[in-house]
């Protein structure tokens, strides 16, 4: 067990309150409580969990300072695993100041921010992305976070991952008894058996969690959506349907919109910067130039693209050349002006582009509901509320230990001894480590639990 000293702080807001609370958490609260605590019915002998009422005393002056309740609770039954004292007394900034001082002279040190839920993670009461969350339950803004928050603090991501690195531990430790007794000739593992587990239970695990954080990456950040495709298809009234406005200048001259137009659109609460852009073309003039080149950079940062296609006229090579600049790209087909005479089908479009494909009419407001569904539910995919979303931290481990899976699986299908699997084994192992916290560098933990209030 973790063995610090005693740390003291104001576990409530700054401000005034009904009530205001110290937390004491280290071998000495309970001493120090007993040096501050005085009530009527003299008791010494504090029962854990048992709130208790009374008066908090300055031991110099033996004057009265607030009238409280405390309450002790002892290791390892508390928040931080170590004895932990919590003083409920009036919210106010002074009365709180003046307590914390007592609690500081009779042997406390204040605690840093982060630093009781610090200890809760050094004494096993969390692993780290528990701890994590805990700052994401205090700070969500919707509920959409707040149920995400609590799902992490209750273990969820860390199950999946405890998971992955039982899988490996067992594999380990085949490939340790091969290297350990290489006369036996014992075959190290059913290399098939171990190539589909690794691929199953490792792998694939893996591939989908980095998956949840890039289609999450999006929605918490804000998705960025860009509509391209060629002149004069309708993008810039594609976008002033979306956008219930005249935002954009539509002409029926090819060329109309020259820069990147961008505004914020709101789909069941989910923002999304939309780009109006330039229609995509080889022109000699200057300045549709630059805006073709400043629609292909929206190209590559968007998250989503909508490639807007005139319907009532025949594909050309420029807009399969537009497809070969997107194609790498989640994008959705919009076939425009389906209030013309339509001269596409969309069954051979669809055989063509394999992508979702919605036919709207952006001058009659057609089909707008339902691209806007697509819309979310590309973005989204088909799961409303992930259980929980892995953060950047965690991505970037998960994608060593994807990296070091990967070459263990090619270790095995190449035949390579079974030393050089288990090296590639290890570092999946340690990277998974770090995310719950087994194997975290101590300066990965000080950016973590420092972004956190005093007192938590
Ligand atoms: N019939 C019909 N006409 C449309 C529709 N959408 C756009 N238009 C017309 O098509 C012409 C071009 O529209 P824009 O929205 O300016 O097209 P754009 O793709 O932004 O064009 P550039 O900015 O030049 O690349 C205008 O005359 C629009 O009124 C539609 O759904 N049906
Ligand atoms: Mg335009």
């Amino acid at each position: 067990m973790f063995n610090g000293d005693t740390i003291a702080a104001i576990a409530t807001p700054p401000g005034i309150g009904g009530i205001g609370i110290i937390r004491i958490s280290g071998p000495l609260a309970k001493n120090i409580l007993t040096q501050l605590f005085q009530s009527k019915r003299a008791t010494k002998e504090f029962k854990s969990h048992k709130l208790y009422y009374g008066h908090i005393i300055d031991p110099e002056t033996r004057e009265v300072v607030d009238e409280v309740l405390a309450v002790l609770m002892r290791a390892p039954h508390s928040y931080t695993g170590e004895d932990v004292v919590e003083i409920h007394a009036h919210g106010g900034p002074l009365i709180l100041k003046k307590l914390l001082d007592l609690t500081l002279k009779a042997g406390a040190r204040l605690a840093e921010p982060g630093e009781f839920t610090k200890r809760a993670f050094l004494n096993g009461r969390l692993d780290l992305t528990q701890a994590e969350a805990v700052i994401d339950v205090i700070s969500a803004r919707t509920e959409r976070e707040l149920k995400i928050a609590t799902h992490q603090l209750q273990g969820y991501l860390s199950e999946r991952i405890k998971k992955i690195r039982n899988c490996l531990r067992e594999f380990k430790a085949h490939l340790e008894v091969a290297i350990d007794f290489p006369e036996e000739d014992i075959e190290i593992v059913p290399p098939k058996l171990w190539l589909s587990r690794i691929k199953k239970e490792v792998i694939e695990p893996i591939e989908r969690l980095v998956k949840i954080y890039s289609e999450n990456r999006a929605l918490r950040e804000g998705a960025v959506l860009a509509i391209v495709g060629k002149p004069n298809v309708g993008k810039s009234s594609l976008l002033n349907c979306l956008l219930k406005e005249e935002r954009a200048i539509v002409t029926p001259i090819p060329g109309t919109t020259r820069d990147v137009i961008e505004e914020v659109l709101n789909i069941n609460g989910v923002a999304i910067r939309i780009a109006d852009t330039a229609g995509l073309r080889k022109t000699q003039d200057v300045v549709e130039t630059i805006g073709v080149e400043r629609a292909k950079e929206k190209i590559s940062v968007a998250d989503i693209i909508l490639w807007v296609v005139d319907r009532s006229v025949p594909l050309e090579e420029e807009d399969r050349e537009i497809f070969e600049e997107i194609k790498e790209k989640k994008t959705i087909l919009v076939l425009n002006k389906c209030d013309l005479p339509s001269v596409l089908d969309t069954e051979i479009l669809k055989k063509e582009f394999n992508l979702p494909i919605v036919s709207i009419s952006a001058l009659y407001h057609q089909g707008i509901e339902k691209l806007e569904r697509i819309i979310f539910q590309q973005l989204l995919g088909n799961t409303s509320v992930p259980e929980f979303v892995p953060k950047l931290r965690h991505k970037q481990t998960l994608e060593k230990a994807l990296m070091a899976a990967r070459k263990a699986k090619e270790a095995v299908e190449k035949g390579l001894p079974p030393v050089f699997v288990s090296i590639d084994i290890q570092e999946a192992l340690d990277a998974l480590g770090e995310i719950i916290g087994e194997t975290t560098p101590d300066d990965v933990l000080d950016v973590i639990f420092s972004q956190f209030c005093i007192g938590k």
